[in-house]
C-alpha cells in the first residue's frame, strides 16, 4: 500500500491518532489530524507531533476535509454512524481503522484475541507464552499500544498478538488473523451501539477474512460464542471448562487437557496462580493460540501456571479488622462483576459509575445469594437502585471515599469489601486507573 502523497484524514488524536498521524507523516502521506477537542487541550499532542508537515483542525470536524480525503484513519472511540463518516462514505471515501491499516503492513502471523471480558488478561499471557518460547513478539491492539506503532518501528517480530475491542473492528476490510479467539459475548457498550446484537456482530467481525488456514479459538461453554462459531470459515479449536472435547482443550477433574491432531497431554491445575474460574478459561484460550502457532506444550504450560493476576482484577488490597478488601476496577460490565461475586461470600459491594446503558438483572441471583450491603456511586446508582436495590441492604454515597468509610462501618469481620463497579469510570474519574488508586488509597486511610 504506497501512502506518498495521499490526502489521508485521521480523525481523533488521543493514543491512536498521534500514533497513525506520526506512521503516515513518515511515508510521505499529506496527513491532515482532527479532533473535536481545541489547540490548548490538545498542548501536548502539538508538542509531540510539533515537527511533523501535518495539517491540523482543531475544537471541529470540518465536512470537506472528510468527503476530499482519499483516506481516513478513525480512531476507536469516535462512534461508527457519526455524521461526517457517513457523509465520507457517501462520498465515496475509504474509511479504515488503525488495525486494518497497521494489518496492511504486518507480514507476522497475528493473533487477535477479543471477547467482552478476559481481552488483556489473555493478551498478556499468550505474549508471555510466545517470549517464553523464543519468538520475538509485539503486544498490542486495545491493550494500550496500536499495532501501528510496530509497522512504524520497522521491527521485524515473529509474532503479533493483538487485544481487540469491537470498536477496532467496526472499520475493517482486510484485517485477517492467523489465529482469532472470541473469549465470551455479555452485554456491553450498549451507550454506542442501537442494540445487544449490533454489539456481537462487531465483535463476530474478527473472523470475517479467515480462510480454512486459519483458526477460530471459540469458548464452547458460551452459547453466544458457540452458536456463532458454526458456519465460521477457519478451523474451529474450542475451549472448555464444563465438558470433555474430542478435539481442543478442556478443563476436567483439576486437569487441563489438550487434545490436537491426535495429540493429548494433561497438565493439573493445582499449582496455577491466577484466582477464579474465568482464568482457567483464559488461560485454555492463550494456550490454544500459542500451540496452535508452534509453542511447545511444557514451556507454554509453565508460564501459564506462574503467571499472576493483572492489576485492578480481582487484587487483594488489605485485612483490616478481620474484613478483606478486594479492588476489581477493570470490572466494567456486569459479565465481570458476575465472575467476580461468584468468588467471594458475605460481600459489601461497591458498585456504579458511567452507565453504559446495559441491564443489571444478570446480576439479581448473585446479589441476593451473595451481598449482604450494596453501596451504589456514581450516574449509574438510580438505575441499579431500581434494578437491585429491594434485593439487599443498600446505601447511597456521593464519593468513593464515603463509600469505603461507609462499608468499613457496617461489614462485620469475616466479610468481604469488594469494588466491583459493573460500569465505566468516566463520570466521576480519568479512568479506571485512577478509579483504583482513589479506592486503595481509602482502604489503607482506613
Ligand atoms: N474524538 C473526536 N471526534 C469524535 C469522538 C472523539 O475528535 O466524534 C476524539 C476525542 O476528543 C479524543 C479522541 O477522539 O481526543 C479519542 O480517541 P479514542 O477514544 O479512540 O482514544 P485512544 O486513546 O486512541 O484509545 C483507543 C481505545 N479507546 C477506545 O476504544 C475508547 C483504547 O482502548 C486503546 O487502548 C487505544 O485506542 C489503542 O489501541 C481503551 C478502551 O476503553 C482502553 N477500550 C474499550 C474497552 O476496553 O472497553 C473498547
Ligand atoms: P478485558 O480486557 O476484556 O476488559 P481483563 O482481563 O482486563 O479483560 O478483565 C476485565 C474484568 O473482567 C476483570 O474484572 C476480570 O476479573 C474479569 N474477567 C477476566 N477474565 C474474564 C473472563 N474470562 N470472563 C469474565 N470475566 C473475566
Amino acid at each position: 500500500m504506497d501512502l506518498t502523497n495521499k490526502h489521508i484524514l485521521v480523525v481523533g488524536l488521543a493514543r491512536t491518532g498521534v500514533s497513525v498521524a506520526r506512521f503516515l507523516a513518515a511515508r510521505n502521506a499529506r496527513v491532515t489530524v482532527t479532533d473535536l477537542r481545541d489547540e490548548t487541550s490538545l498542548a501536548a499532542v502539538r508538542e509531540e507531533l510539533g515537527g511533523l508537515d501535518i495539517r491540523w483542525v482543531l475544537g471541529r470536524h470540518d465536512e470537506r476535509d472528510f468527503v476530499d480525503a482519499d483516506l481516513i484513519v478513525v480512531s476507536p472511540g469516535v462512534p461508527q454512524d457519526h455524521p461526517l463518516l457517513v457523509a465520507a462514505q457517501k462520498a465515496g471515501t475509504e474509511i479504515v481503522s488503525e488495525i486494518e491499516l497497521a494489518g496492511r503492513f504486518i507480514s507476522a502471523p497475528i493473533v487477535a484475541i477479543t471477547g467482552t471480558n478476559g481481552k488483556t488478561t489473555t493478551t498478556t499471557l499468550a505474549g508471555k507464552i510466545f517470549k517464553g518460547n523464543g519468538f520475538s513478539t509485539y503486544v498490542g491492539g486495545n491493550i494500550g499500544d496500536p499495532l501501528v506503532e510496530l509497522v512504524e518501528s520497522g521491527e521485524t517480530v515473529e509474532r503479533v498478538v493483538a487485544e481487540i475491542s469491537s470498536f477496532q473492528l467496526e472499520w475493517i476490510t482486510t484485517f485477517r488473523p492467523r489465529v482469532a479467539a472470541l473469549l465470551n459475548l455479555s452485554e456491553d457498550h450498549l451507550d454506542r451501539y442501537a442494540s445487544y446484537q449490533e454489539y456481537i456482530d462487531a465483535k463476530l467481525r474478527i473472523f470475517e477474512n479467515q480462510t480454512s488456514d486459519d483458526f477460530a479459538v471459540v469458548n464452547r461453554d458460551d452459547p453466544l460464542v458457540w452458536k456463532h462459531a458454526q458456519g465460521l470459515k477457519a478451523r474451529l479449536v474450542p475451549f472448555s471448562r464444563k465438558q470433555e472435547l474430542e478435539q481442543g482443550v478442556f478443563h476436567r477433574d483439576g486437569l487441563i487437557t489438550i487434545r490436537h491432531n491426535g495429540m493429548e497431554e494433561s497438565f493439573s491445575t493445582e499449582a496455577i496462580r491466577l484466582q477464579g474460574v474465568h482464568n482457567l478459561e483464559n488461560i485454555m484460550a492463550a494456550m490454544a493460540c500459542c500451540l496452535l502457532l508452534g509453542c511447545q506444550l511444557e514451556t507454554s504450560f509453565a508460564i501459564a501456571r506462574d503467571f499472576e493476576s493483572l492489576h485492578h482484577r480481582m487484587e487483594f488490597v488489605r485485612k483490616y479488622k478481620g474484613v478483606s478488601y478486594y479492588e476489581d476496577s477493570k470490572a466494567t460490565n456486569v459479565g465481570s462483576v458476575e465472575k467476580a461475586l461468584e468468588s467471594f461470600d458475605n460481600i459489601t459491594l461497591i458498585a456504579g459509575g458511567k452507565d453504559k446503558g446495559g441491564s443489571y438483572t444478570p446480576l439479581v441471583p448473585l446479589v441476593q445469594e451473595r451481598v449482604r450491603h450494596l453501596i451504589l456511586i456514581g450516574e449509574a446508582a438510580d438505575r441499579m437502585q431500581f434494578e437491585l436495590g429491594s434485593l439487599t441492604d443498600t446505601h447511597r454515597a456521593t464519593t468513593l471515599e464515603e463509600a469505603v468509610w461507609l462499608a468499613a462501618q457496617i461489614t462485620p469481620s469475616g466479610g468481604t469489601v469488594l469494588m466491583s463497579p459493573a460500569c465505566s469510570s468516566f463520570d466521576m474519574f480519568k479512568d479506571y486507573e485512577e478509579r483504583a488508586a482513589r479506592y486503595i488509597a481509602a482502604v489503607k486511610a482506613l
